[in-house]
């Protein structure tokens, strides 16, 4: 269950900064998940993609999630809010990662997702043959999978920043087509992200939450 707070308490926790989030979304999960794992506390704003609320285009005028605003500052990238969150609490020692780790973030979120995108949403992207596509992504994941074979985690025996960055897209990219996925032999890849998606963490962070509305309790976060 979600805890919610009347106004009058609400009051009391102005400072909370806000955390403007869509349930489905990767980069809205992945800072969903590092805040989870900092416990540093929000009020969660669920929106719709289809219908932005004019408060949240008044905080991040591009109108993307995840978004921070701490009162102070606003935080407009998944990567930024996931540093801020763990720089205040890093009690599983995500941030102690080798600069590898950046890199892999980096290959996720350029060409992986676009490979991910053009896959997911081939009709959109006549000009390009999905099959190309669905190697490009596939040649990152084995990647992955090579590490994931020899150790849990993608830099190690523990769980760090990259892996929880780059799970929410690779769950994506596995459901386009769960069963041609499960058919490509990579094993490590799936068992690390089935331990994912069977965690208590993930279930935590893909709770349901209502639209926000202007003026309504606080959703306190995690
Ligand atoms: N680079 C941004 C990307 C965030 C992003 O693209 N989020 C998508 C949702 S998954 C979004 O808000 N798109 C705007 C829209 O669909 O209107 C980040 O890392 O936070």
């Amino acid at each position: 269950m979600f805890k919610i707070l009347p106004p009058e308490a609400s009051n009391l926790l102005q400072s909370r900064p806000i955390l403007w989030s869509f349930r489905r979304c990767p980069y809205a999960m992945r800072a969903r998940l590092a805040i989870h794992a900092s416990s540093v506390p929000v009020a969660l704003r669920e929106i719709l993609l289809r219908d932005k609320p004019a408060e949240f285009l008044a905080t991040s005028p591009k109108g993307t999630v995840p978004v921070v605003d701490t009162g102070t500052q606003v935080i407009a990238e998944s990567r930024d809010i996931m540093l801020w969150a763990l720089a205040q609490n890093d009690p599983e020692g995500w941030l102690n990662m080798p600069q590898q780790g950046r890199g892999l973030i980096d290959h996720c979120d350029g060409p992986f997702k676009a490979a991910l995108d053009h896959t997911k949403y081939a009709v959109r992207y006549p000009e390009l043959d999905p099959e190309d596509e669905r190697r490009k992504a596939m040649d990152f994941l084995r990647d992955l999978d090579a590490r994931l074979t020899i150790t849990p985690f993608l830099l190690g025996p523990e769980r760090r920043m990259a892996d929880m960055a780059i799970l929410p897209f690779v769950r994506q990219f596995a459901q386009i087509d769960r069963a041609w996925f499960d058919a490509q032999g990579l094993d490590g890849v799936s068992r690390w992200l089935d331990e994912f998606t069977n965690s208590a963490r993930f279930a935590a962070v893909m709770q349901k939450y209502p639209p926000w509305q202007s003026g309504q309790d606080q959703v306190l976060f995690p």
